[in-house]
């Protein structure tokens, strides 16, 4: 199976700069590549992906996108005079041309294209280009803001007339607006364009009406183009990820992507001088690590803005680490999102509310008096270069220098997983994953447990079961193994004991529970939160730390499970922050697609460290279960049935509960104010 990720760089495109004095351009510098494959470098991290070369467009690749005669214009200018390429330059917004910069465009194009073809060919599971010139502003006829070619739009061109893809997904997660992706597919219902981006209620560049979220896509693609306006600076970790979390993930799931681009600029970073926003290097790890499961794992990033050296070579450094499956860093204080975010996305989810199930029985209406005020006062787009900015110094600005953390090193324990099976189950396991026994300490351990729980245990097998769980536990703690597996004879005891041995270790523990009965888990004032996903209504929880979700047919209906585990309990998890997260499966009829996919999206929490308990009727999900903590590529959906309404409304009840204590879980500026007053 294709594991490896793949890493498309030349230098070449290093070859090109602004070659006069354009205080809009002069941030978009060559060292933004050197700096971020340096970092790379530096890290060993490009030794581990696969080098693909870059190869040049043809024309006909460029055609997909572009008007021949903006093709033929611009396949002038590597013969212009410096004077006739500022003039050239003169008729675009926020853009600069040099003899070389064509020649770096047709390369940015095929660099995304060779990784396009990696990824469908099965060459490599995921990778990242890194480019420039930049695309996601280039439209049909015009250069803009950077951008010459619109690398991205073209590769989901090309994905679907050479492979058939039938579904793309463009993930923009740039501080711009890619109104040229937009552009490009307003009309098509098969590309989902999600992007959101310093707005400001249009007084921020690109400064158009139509990157407001009520632009949801024209005719046949209305409902597929999603504008997330962030009309404040200073965006934070939980704000992005509230958007991951209440808008672009429930969406992307009903889409079923067959292929994932994104639009990766990382102007959206701290310390960023466009983009001024507060999100750190590490949120890119997240927002990586949360769509690695669509489309098979079919993902393909292509680098857009990003003008702080430091910040952007973290930034870059974080998401290849994510592509090789390297254990996410902790987040730490993820919480609610400001009032302004929140007032987006109330926004979006309710301009969105016709095209998608998800939406439909839980956004409200629009804001009717939004809380920051409207300042319209730039213009349009294409704001002119003037004479003097183009020969004369302009004014140096100094940027407020802005510090943060540097990422610490995400380092992986020897081994990924292991396993403790009941004797004879050693063939299911993948290769890699190591099998785990009984250490002899653990007799005590077991026993001592059994005093402060009050349980008296005597069954050899359960006894011994219990042994296998703490030595896991003991191997996760000391960092020799990634994560671990288990199956037991008695689930109930084995959770019981888990928690209230790795409580000993670790501040907070997750459970999340698949199937029905009950687990009796005390929430150890806050300590550990249980979330179960059910098909028999059990009795009506009050705790804040006890969330139920009973679905009307179950586990199994695939749509209803993913729902719940995107709005509900993944947005809790990541409040949460735990230090370990218990995996509980008892007899259910969750499918092995949806099971992985939740211990897929589960890894991104507590550095990785999650024990799945599975109970002894559960075998046949043995295999799939340890090839998900291994890190296998989650395989690809297929044709899901749809969303129930239903459960969409039950997940919604359940969320607005919870909502008096998590932050995480609110999803308009109403819902936080109630729970503001609750205080
Ligand atoms: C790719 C990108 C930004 C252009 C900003 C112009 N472009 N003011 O980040
Ligand atoms: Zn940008």
């Amino acid at each position: 199976m294709a594991s490896k990720t793949a890493l498309i760089y030349d230098e070449e495109m290093t070859r090109y700069k602004l070659l006069w004095v354009d205080p809009a351009c002069k941030i978009e510098v060559p060292e933004r590549l050197t700096a971020s494959y340096g970092a790379l470098l530096a890290k060993g991290l490009s030794e581990r992906c696969v080098s693909i070369p870059v190869r040049q467009a043809t024309d006909e690749e460029i055609l997909l996108v572009h008007r021949q005669e903006y093709l033929e214009a611009v396949k002038q200018t590597p013969h212009m005079t410096l004077e006739d390429l500022m003039t050239f330059t003169q008729q675009y917004g926020d853009v600069y041309f040099h003899p070389n910069i064509f020649h770096c465009a047709k390369l940015a194009i095929g660099a995304t294209l060779q990784l396009v073809d990696s990824v469908m060919t099965e060459k490599v599971r995921n990778g990242i280009a890194l480019v420039r010139p930049p695309g996601h502003h280039s439209q049909r006829s015009a250069a803009n803001g950077f951008c010459v070619f619109n690398n991205v739009a073209i590769a989901a061109h090309y994905a679907k007339k050479r492979y058939s893809v039938k579904r793309v997904l463009i993930v923009d997660w740039d501080v711009h607006h890619g109104q040229g992706v937009q552009y490009c597919f307003e009309e098509d219902p098969s590309v989902l364009y999600f992007s959101w981006h310093r707005f400001e209620h249009q007084s921020f560049w690109p400064s158009l009406p139509e990157s407001d979220y009520d632009n949801v896509g024209k005719g046949k693609g209305a409902g597929f183009n999603i504008n997330v306006p962030w009309n404040k600076v200073g965006m934070t970790n939980s704000d992005y990820l509230s958007v991951f979390f209440h808008v672009l993930l429930p969406v992307a799931y009903e889409f079923n992507p067959e292929l994932v681009l994104v639009s990766a600029g990382f102007d959206s970073a701290i310390g960023d001088p466009e983009g001024h926003m507060c999100a750190t290097p590490e949120i890119f790890a997240h927002l990586t690590h949360l769509l690695m499961p669509l489309a098979g794992g079919r993902l393909c990033t292509v680098l857009e803005g990003g003008y702080h050296l430091t910040s952007l070579a973290q930034s870059v450094c974080q998401t290849v680490q994510s592509l090789l499956g390297d254990p996410a860093p902790l987040l730490p204080s993820v919480s609610s999102p400001c009032d302004s975010a929140l007032e987006s996305l109330q926004n979006v989810r309710s301009a969105h509310q016709p095209y998608w199930t998800c939406f439909k029985h839980s956004a409200t209406a629009p804001v009717s008096e939004p809380s920051t005020k409207h300042c319209r006062t730039q213009g349009g787009a294409g704001e002119e270069v003037q004479p003097e900015q183009l020969t004369g110094q302009a004014e140096e600005q100094t940027e407020e220098e802005v510090v943060w953390p540097e990422p610490l090193p995400r380092t992986a324990p020897p081994v990924r997983t292991a396993a403790a099976l009941p004797a004879g189950g050693e063939d299911t396991l993948p290769q890699g994953c190591r099998r785990s026994v009984e250490a002899p300490h653990t007799m005590g351990t077991v026993q001592r447990l059994g005093d402060e729980l009050n349980e008296e245990v005597k069954d050899e097998r359960v006894v011994r079961s219990l042994r296998q769980v703490i030595s896991l536990l003991d191997q996760v703690e000391k960092k020799e193994i990634r994560n671990g597996l288990a199956v037991v004879p008695d689930i109930s005891l084995a959770v019981k004991f888990a928690v209230q041995h790795a409580l000993s270790s670790t501040d907070r523990v997750l459970v999340v529970f698949v199937g029905d009965g009950e687990l009796s888990v005390d929430s150890h004032d806050g300590r550990v939160l249980l979330v179960q996903i059910c098909s028999k209504q059990p009795k009506p929880q009050t705790s804040q730390y006890h969330v139920s979700v009973c679905l009307k047919q179950g586990p199994g209906d695939v749509a209803g499970f993913l729902h719940s585990v995107l709005v509900l309990l993944l947005p809790l998890a990541y409040e949460l922050s735990p230090g370990l997260v218990l995996e509980v499966l008892v007899h259910s009829s969750v499918t092995e697609a949806a099971w992985v996919q939740l211990t897929s999206l589960l890894q991104g929490l507590a550095l990785g460290h999650t024990l799945a308990l599975l109970q002894e009727s559960q075998g046949a999900l043995v295999r799939a279960s340890a090839a998900s903590l291994m890190g296998d590529p989650v395989p690809a959906l297929g044709p899901q049935g749809p969303l129930s309404p239903e459960d969409v409304r039950t997940v919604e009840e359940e969320r607005r509960r919870l909502e008096v204590t998590w932050g995480m879980l609110h999803t308009s500026v109403a819902g936080k104010k109630s729970l503001e007053q609750n205080k």
